[in-house]
């Protein structure tokens, strides 16, 4: 599962992780290992509730209520059908089976590529999963700390025995630690970790 290699998440992007294009040439790598490639997309309406825009008066970085849970507040990304929104140009597509959208409800945020927030609806990659037949799924992508860790979380809870490629991902890092944190949290939930080297 390659997860949200948009341009708005690379250097120069709205959301732009660090060193987050060094991902990139390791998902083109590591792709011919698998029988099924699923990638997912934030792909958010304009005027999002995530985005700081859409509350006057905070600011990106601030933490607000949003249907009954804290959400830290973005730079306005991954808008629906922009530039921001398209995957790296970098990226191959061509092996990619699947494309999960997640973001579009303007009233909550969607992290995991599996639910929203709130996990009150499902974006249809477990429904897809099942009809595969997979037991196991590889976890790469951006953000470490946000949508890759509560993607590989839900993946676990779901039964899914779950990799991190650790050299696929890079995090925000609003705070100092976070990337670590997110790290420990995922291994001690049951996440194991590769690195991209070790496949194949
Ligand atoms: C993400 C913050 C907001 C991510 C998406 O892909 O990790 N982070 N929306
Ligand atoms: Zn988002």
């Amino acid at each position: 599962m390659l997860v949200d290699l948009q341009n708005d998440f690379l250097p120069g992007g709205a959301l732009g992780v660090l060193e987050g294009d060094q991902v990139i040439p390791v998902a083109n790598r590591v792709q011919e290992y698998f029988d099924i490639v699923i990638a997912t997309a934030d792909w958010h309406p304009p005027g999002h509730g995530s985005f700081a825009s859409s509350h006057p008066g905070c600011k990106a970085g601030d933490v607000i209520e949003l249907s009954g849970m804290p959400q830290v507040l973005w730079p306005d990304h991954c808008v629906q059908h922009t530039e921001g929104a398209e995957f790296s140009p970098h990226l191959n597509t061509g092996k990619i089976d699947k494309v999960i959208y997640k973001g579009m409800d303007p009233e909550i945020d969607s992290y995991s590529g599996f639910f929203d927030n709130g996990r009150r609806n499902a974006t249809g990659l477990e429904t897809y999963l099942r009809d595969q037949k997979v037991d196991t799924v590889y976890v790469m992508g951006l953000a470490t700390d946000y949508c890759v860790k509560y993607t590989a979380l839900d993946a676990v809870s779901l039964g899914y025995r779950t990799w991190l490629i650790e050299d696929g991902c890079r995090g925000v890092g609003v705070a100092e630690g976070d990337v670590e944190r997110a790290l420990a949290e995922m291994k001690a939930a049951g996440v194991r970790v590769v690195k991209s080297g070790d496949l194949g």
